[in-house]
């Protein structure tokens, strides 16, 4: 069978074998179609099956979450883990709790997180959590009932050396702090088992800001290569949670003007520039799950609030799309390229349509794909791990020098892998392949498990 072939089979099985699981399916398909020179140039991966087994993960728990509101009515919420692929470490990636949580949802953000993590070149494997419950306006005792509900039954799938979860959309150290709390009570342990802990009791410097502050080292790196810099540009955020936040922050601190943030009701466009002040309102407002960035607009003169809009209609040189996935459609991309933007960082998972990327890589922009510009968040988690281990704690000038190190290291990886395999300046094929080569190489020594 020809390597075309053997893609396309593993592709179709996946379609058929998970029905309406698009985002999955999407997730997939870019991977499995850069790969086709890897896996001509290394006919034991097909031999050994490495793609049909490495799209279907080592175990998939699905478990009723039921809670009470502070009314006393009761809820059933459904709780997810997938433990995707273990071949580099025990399973590692973070858990969401948001309406629009299925399985599918939490199998796509599985399969990426396999080879962000394999970037990374830490001891992770690849896993994914989540919920479909609603933090937006719970009460922080109703918050505190879900996460104690929701690890009751995640705890026996767990732990330090099995499956570490953290933080995503809707868990932050809040909800870290609660869900560990009920797994130490449960457990009779003080391990590492979820990292984003809060700082005195576990948790690690510049978590927080790791994956906001490691997007933007990432685009440093793609400009740098084009003798360029984040200076003076003007940049466009969406989102306005973790991820946007630090991402803005550290723009803010590198001499970028950020002009928008977002969040799913609409977008905030201050053409003067957020400054850091500005950005310690939008911290203070979204530290309350249903906080609105409309309030930004009505807080500081001269700044449009678009309602129900994306902010990729603003002129800008960069965009770092922070908020979720397939937020930038072709048509967005046609409008952005059309405004001169020239270069796509990824801070959220899979936000950009298969249809905008490729417009983006054809038009000659820069293009930072988020399993790549995004592993700084779990690149410090396994930092965190690695400190709980040793029971110290690094200072926030060395994990921020590590954090630096390691995006550096990550785009010389893509980099040098896309030119390996004839597909120089792709950091999507880049990414795909230097990430899924760990892994195989991994699953051919481990045998067939
Ligand atoms: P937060 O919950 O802190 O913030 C999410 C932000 O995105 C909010 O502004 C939210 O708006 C907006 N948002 C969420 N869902 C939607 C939606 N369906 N449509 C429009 N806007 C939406 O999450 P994070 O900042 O942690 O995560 C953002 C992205 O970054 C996600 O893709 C996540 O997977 C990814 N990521 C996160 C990492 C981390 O360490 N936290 C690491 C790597 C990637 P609203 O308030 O209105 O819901
Ligand atoms: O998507 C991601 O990489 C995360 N949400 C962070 C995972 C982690 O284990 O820190």
């Amino acid at each position: 069978m020809n390597v075309k072939e053997h893609i396309h089979n593993v592709l179709e099985q996946v379609i058929k074998r998970n029905p309406g699981e698009l985002e999955f399916h999407q997730a997939v398909k870019e991977v499995l179609e850069t790969l086709e020179p890897v896996m001509s140039r290394r006919p034991e991966y097909v031999e050994a099956n490495i793609l049909g087994r490495v799209v279907e993960p080592e175990r998939v728990i699905i478990f009723r979450v039921p809670w009470q509101d502070d009314r006393g009515k009761v809820h059933v919420s459904r709780g997810f883990r997938v433990q995707f692929n273990s071949s580099l470490g025990p399973y590692k990636g973070g858990i969401r709790f948001h309406p629009s949580v299925t399985q599918g949802i939490i199998k796509f953000l599985g399969f990426e997180q396999i080879f962000k993590n394999s970037l990374t070149t830490m001891p992770l494997g690849g896993g994914k959590g989540g919920s479909d419950f609603d933090p937006k306006f719970k009460s922080e005792p109703e918050i505190m009932r879900f996460c104690q509900s929701f690890m009751t039954e995640l705890q026996r799938h767990i732990g330090a050396d099995t499956d570490v979860p953290a933080g995503d959309i809707g868990v932050g150290a809040r909800e870290v702090g609660f869900m560990f709390g009920q797994y130490k009570r449960l457990q009779n342990e003080f391990t590492g088992v979820l990292t984003g802990k809060r700082i005195n009791w576990g948790g690690s410097l510049i978590r927080p800001e790791a994956t906001g502050y490691g997007a933007v080292y990432f685009a440093q790196e793609m400009l740098k290569a084009k003798n360029d810099n984040i200076e003076g540009k003007t940049c466009v955020v969406s989102g306005s949670g973790n991820v946007a936040q630090h991402t803005a922050e550290k723009l803010i601190e590198l001499g970028a003007r950020v002009v928008s943030l977002s969040d799913s009701d609409g977008a905030i466009y201050d053409p003067a520039g957020i400054d850091l002040e500005k950005l310690r309102f939008v911290m203070q407002l979204k530290s309350i799950h249903g906080g609105r960035i409309r309030e930004y607009a009505e807080r500081f003169k001269g700044v449009e609030y678009l309602q129900g809009s994306r902010p990729w209609i603003i002129e800008c040189d960069c965009a770092f799309p922070s908020a979720t996935q397939n937020e930038i459609s072709l048509a967005d991309a046609q409008v952005m390229c059309a405004n001169g933007c020239r270069l796509i960082c990824e801070g959220a998972n899979m936000p950009t349509e298969p249809g905008a990327i490729n417009l983006a890589l054809s038009s000659g922009g820069l293009f930072g794909p988020s399993k790549a510009a995004n592993a700084g968040g779990v690149a410090v988690s396994a930092l965190e791990m690695s400190q709980n281990s040793m029971r110290l704690k690094w200072s926030r000038e060395e994990v921020d020098q590590k954090l630096q190190n390691i995006m550096k290291a990550i785009h010389i990886q893509c980099v040098e892998a896309a030119e390996e395999y004839g597909m120089e300046g792709n950091l999507v094929a880049g990414a795909n392949i230097a990430g899924f080569v760990r892994v195989a190489d991994a699953m051919l020594d481990q045998g067939v498990v």
